[in-house]
């Protein structure tokens, strides 16, 4: 009999895969092309305004420079400028390691001999932080006798760093060329980010600040670090070692000690991006119980205990007392504004189970609506974290419980089908909240085919609602989770399809030729190839630099 119901299961498993026309998706129609040039040649994403000529520079190794412009309000202690020239120079000579310094020699007649970095506010936020409000504008000239980059903080000059990088082009002789160019360039939306799960797998730190790098050239500007979940407990604590002394999948081996996470934060800083940790409770919460007695609710099996715990025990004084010294620490720990609380997916089924919690239930009034619970719980520990002067962002259902939300609340939309989620970003939007989305960016799932059309088709805005409702979308996150995807498949898995996502959240929103975005996509592809990012192809194609 069993063996029948295998053989059934196989069968069907087997017939919906077998034939890609039967497959149920979101995505209408995926065309498939053949690389051809763009006119804006490989910009990605596609800044806001772009004026064009066919006049054009030569840059070489030896006299090319980016240099602070002497007007400019950061100078030469700005070590995050600093920094990028150092990685701009080298990605548009292509690592040649020759001579960034001592130069000065004379340019030629056609020859572009300086790039003049102008932070023009009295503050360029230097050696600050990025936050949602930065400032991330800039505006880029090339022509003769210098290009200049004129940005109001250090973040515009990231991102017209990255800009200028791809317009250097290599003409037929390999020698670098550039066009005469004016480029005007700003976000559509705040909040563009990547999230990444480090619990289902460990990820290297090695492949965390590769993947950073590659967001920078992306113009991504948030990492959503999903560090903890039911499956370990990398995040080393110090107020509680024994949560990844126990949690983790292995202890030394498999943690992000302190030095790891600053270096992750520094990492970022230096490219314009935040990094927002998640911490999700009450649920998805199995390996903090290996560190912390009684801090899970214990199931019960009839009149006994299971042996076997479930969410967090929202009944209990320890448990909050727990959560105060934790999130302590890690609003201490992270410098963004912002924790994500998570709150998604809680299975009630545990707290049914237990007695003592029936009697709580009983006792407050809830009856037997396990989310009026979920929400007493959630509700004591948005408390809690609004005593550390930090934001919060919550997954969808946390609003859709009626818990009572602090007015400036990020509400993450990560649900269902087109239709409800669009139905949900209203609703949202409509009480007031501001809203990220997820839902049409799950990059873990995949399928054949070049399923970033799909991707790069979703627009946050789009659903029914008035403008200032509109105005409450801040931005989007193309999500990794991390079920089947480690070291040796996480990159190719996120790049070239979340630049998709990295379009539609920068660009204008007219932005929607998708046979002009392939052509701009597929050399941007071969760019984070050549820059050692071993990004998966679009379609049957070739690369001047293929991957080595
Ligand atoms: N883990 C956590 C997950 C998911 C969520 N939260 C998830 C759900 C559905 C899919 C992928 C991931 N693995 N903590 C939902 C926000 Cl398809």
């Amino acid at each position: 009999m069993l063996t029948c119901l295998k053989f059934v299961v196989l069968l069907l498993l087997l017939s919906s895969r077998s034939c890609d026309g039967l497959q149920f998706n979101d995505i209408d129609e995926e065309v498939e092309l053949v690389a051809q040039s763009s006119r804006y040649g490989s910009l990605w994403p596609l800044p806001q305004k772009v004026q064009l000529s066919d006049v054009s520079f030569k840059l070489t190794t030896s006299s090319f420079r980016i240099v602070d412009a002497k007007e400019s309000s950061a100078g030469p202690s700005c070590s995050l400028l600093q920094n990028a020239y150092r990685r701009y120079y080298d990605y548009i000579f292509e690592n040649a390691k020759k001579s960034w310094q001592a130069k000065g020699k004379r340019t030629g007649p056609s020859e572009l001999g300086e790039l003049q970095v102008w932070i023009t506010s009295a503050d360029s936020e230097c050696d600050g932080y990025p936050s949602v409000t930065s400032d991330e504008s800039y505006e880029l000239t090339v022509n003769q006798p210098f290009a200049v980059l004129k940005a109001p903080k250090v973040w515009g000059a990231l991102h017209g760093l990255e800009t200028f990088s791809q317009l250097v082009y290599k003409d037929e002789f390999g020698t670098k060329n550039i066009n005469q160019t004016t480029i005007s360039d700003f976000p559509r939306f705040a909040h563009r980010g990547i999230l990444l799960d480090s619990s289902r797998h460990f990820l290297p730190i090695k492949v965390i600040l590769a993947n950073l790098e590659t967001m920078a050239m992306n113009k991504f500007n948030v990492f959503h670090w999903h560090i903890v979940d039911d499956q370990s407990f990398p995040y080393l604590s110090r107020t509680f070692p024994q949560l990844s002394q126990k949690g983790a999948y292995h202890p030394y081996t498999h943690v992000y000690t302190p030095a790891d996470v600053k270096m992750v934060i520094e990492f970022a800083r230096l490219r314009g991006i935040r990094v927002v940790p998640e911490y999700d409770t009450p649920g998805h919460t199995q390996s903090w119980g290996k560190g912390q007695a009684d801090l899970l609710t214990p199931c019960y099996a009839g009149s006994k205990p299971s042996g076997a715990f479930g969410p967090v025990n929202p009944i209990l004084n320890t448990t909050y007392d727990f959560m105060t010294q934790f999130f302590k620490e890690i609003s201490t720990v992270f410098p963004d504004a912002y924790i994500h609380l998570g709150g998604d997916e809680v299975d009630f089924t545990c707290w049914k189970s237990n007695p003592d919690i029936q009697k709580f239930m009983e006792q407050q009034g809830f009856g037997q609506d396990y989310s009026k619970l979920e929400s007493f719980y959630i509700q004591k520990l948005l408390n809690i974290v609004s005593t550390t002067n930090k934001g919060y962002m919550i997954w969808q259902e946390v609003f859709d419980n009626g818990v009572k939300l602090k007015p400036d609340t990020v509400i993450h939309v990560w649900k269902g089908n087109a239709q409800q989620y669009k139905n949900e970003m209203a609703n949202v939007t409509s009480s007031g909240y501001q809203t990220l989305l997820s839902t049409p960016w799950y990059l873990n799932r995949i399928s054949y085919g070049q399923d970033w059309q799909g991707f790069y088709k979703a627009d946050p805005q789009d659903f029914k609602g008035t403008e200032e409702q509109k105005k409450l979308v801040i931005g989007g996150e193309a999500c990794l989770w991390g079920e089947y995807v480690d070291a040796t498949n996480l990159t190719p898995r996120l790049w070239p399809r979340a630049s998709a996502v990295a379009e539609r959240l920068w660009s204008a929103k007219d932005v929607t030729d998708i046979s002009d975005a392939f052509n701009r996509l597929s050399a941007h592809r071969c760019r984070m190839v050549e820059r050692d990012i071993p990004a998966e192809p679009l379609f049957s194609s070739y690369c001047p630099h293929e991957y080595k």
